[in-house]
């Protein structure tokens, strides 16, 4: 059954006049997850991922982390000055998180989805507390985060967060724009920092901010400790990707689409010099270099603007001249949603097509992904390309291949995922669950580098699947609504993928 066309083309999409935003302060600290960062500079030879150590850290300086789950052999690199090895854990400082709670289950079984909970306003994403992974977090488009604490079957009432209705204004402003992404700073919980991304009510524009937990109450934040760490303007309330995750590198990595309307009418998606359209890369610390973006609409009333820009992002160091500083990838239409793998660091984003074509691709440094030259591995645009690249090769035009696709005689938008490494089935490792918004399936793939294995198992869902989300035991969440992102809000839904 397909439903009505909800992500990829929006009729009524308000034009507004603006610039992405690409101010670059032109250097920075490289070691963006340095949680101390603004009290105590990394010494000059740091060697940013302290592995191993070399040994002449200042005392306070926390390394980069990897986003992986702590085997518990670290030595919460606070303060340490010798190391007793490579530095293995998401957070450092709690000495891991609780092992795998399951009970394996031999063999494969078919694949399942198991209902966490219901209740929800349109989830965007479901993520486990790095150090609780049972502990989900649950974004709400409409600008919510709720805590669906371990046993709990419903949406709680209570919030964990209210994006700052002075900069957004709290609303579902399209079926595509709204509040979309949501992470932990990678030494949560040490570090009680969070991070939402959202589109801005006036405007239109995407704003990702900073919120510390209230020091008294850990089940929310405080109101008052919002700080906007950047922001870029949206032309058309389409095509916002709004996906956002720390990696392996304690970067944070920003999914952003091609500012909307359809066809890339604003001409980003082949010019590397406009931040849409592209996979973003950007330390949150303030490096004391101001980012104000230039000529941002939504910018100016929001102060002084301090991220910092990773010294080996292509239009840093000069690997793609004319790349602005904060790009990590281009040529993306909407990354409506991706997921970095919690062992290996890997990103997969799914790419929502124009007319024909829903695409899967493994993002990597300095890649070019090809809209709008090309939709998945077809021409797009009137003009010739490379097709036929082998899955994630470069084409004969520089265009990285994606490693799936499928036509829209299946679908219209598609959903991502993210990787299945639980304990819970171990044949099921590696398996990658992603769905449709215009449809009710749900798709497993396993991608091993080289080959894409289509995966048998999940019968058809019966929702559309709108968002995604993972814990550090390798589970993976899938979230629906009942109608579609446009539609009327429903009963929104986490499931886990487990056997019945
Ligand atoms: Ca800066
Ligand atoms: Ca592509």
């Amino acid at each position: 059954m397909k439903r009505s066309l909800v992500l990829n083309t929006l009729a009524s999409a308000s034009l507004l006049l603006t610039v992405a935003c690409s101010g670059d302060d032109g250097g920075g600290n490289a070691d963006g997850s340095d949680s101390t960062a603004t009290a105590t500079a990394p010494d000059g030879d740091d060697d940013g991922n302290e592995s191993p150590d070399d040994g002449n850290e200042t005392p306070t300086n926390t390394p980069p982390d990897t986003g992986m789950p702590d085997t518990g052999t670290d030595d919460n690199d606070t303060g340490d000055t010798t190391d007793d090895g490579p530095d293995t854990g998401s957070d450092d400082t709690t000495g891991g998180v609780p092992a795998c709670p399951y009970t394996p289950v031999a063999g494969n079984p078919s694949l399942a989805l198991q209902l966490v909970a219901d209740g929800f306003d349109r989830p965007m994403l479901a993520m486990g507390d790095p150090a609780q992974p049972d502990r989900l977090f649950v974004v709400e488009q409409g600008g919510t985060v709720k805590i669906l604490e371990p046993g709990m079957s419903s949406a709680p009432a209570e919030n964990f967060l209210e994006v700052n209705s002075s900069n957004a204004g709290n609303p579902v402003l399209s079926a595509e724009a709204g509040t979309l992404g949501f992470a932990f700073h990678p030494d949560w919980p040490s570090d009680g920092r969070v991070y939402v991304s959202y589109n801005r009510a006036a405007g239109g524009g995407t704003i990702i901010e900073e919120y510390t937990v209230d020091a008294a109450d850990g089940s929310q934040v405080d109101p008052a400790s919002g700080r906007v760490v950047m922001a870029l303007g949206q032309p058309a309330s389409n095509h916002n990707g709004g996906m956002i995750a720390f990696g392996p590198d304690g970067y944070l990595y920003i999914g952003m689409g091609d500012g909307g309307g359809g066809g890339d009418e604003f001409n980003t998606g082949r010019n590397p010099s406009q931040l849409l359209a592209k996979m973003l890369r950007i330390g949150v610390e303030p490096d004391g270099t101001p980012d104000n973006p230039v000529a941002c609409d939504v910018c100016p009333d929001l102060g002084p603007l301090d991220y910092t820009l990773p010294a080996d992002n292509p239009g840093v160091d000069g690997t793609r001249p004319g790349w602005a500083p904060e790009i990590f990838a281009m040529g993306l239409r909407n990354p409506w949603r991706f997921s970095i793998d919690v062992t290996n660091g890997e990103i997969i984003a799914a790419d929502v097509g124009q007319n024909a074509w829903e695409e899967i691709d493994v993002i990597t440094l300095g890649a070019d992904y090809g809209w709008s030259d090309m939709e998945a591995d077809h021409c797009f645009g009137g003009g010739g390309c490379a097709t036929g690249a082998g899955l994630n090769q470069v084409n004969g035009d520089g265009i990285t291949a994606p490693i799936y696709e499928y036509g829209h005689d299946d679908g219209c938008s598609i959903t991502g995922g993210s990787t299945y490494h639980s304990c819970e089935v171990p044949d099921w490792d590696g398996t990658y669950i992603f769905g449709e918004a215009c449809d009710e399936w749900i798709r497993a793939i396993r991608w091993d580098g080289s080959a894409t294995e289509t995966i048998p198992g999940l019968p058809d869902f019966g929702e559309p699947m709108i968002g995604n989300g993972w814990n550090a035991w390798g589970d993976v969440f899938v979230t629906t609504v009942t109608g579609n992102l446009g539609g009327p809000a429903g009963n929104g839904k986490v499931y886990r993928l487990a056997p019945e």
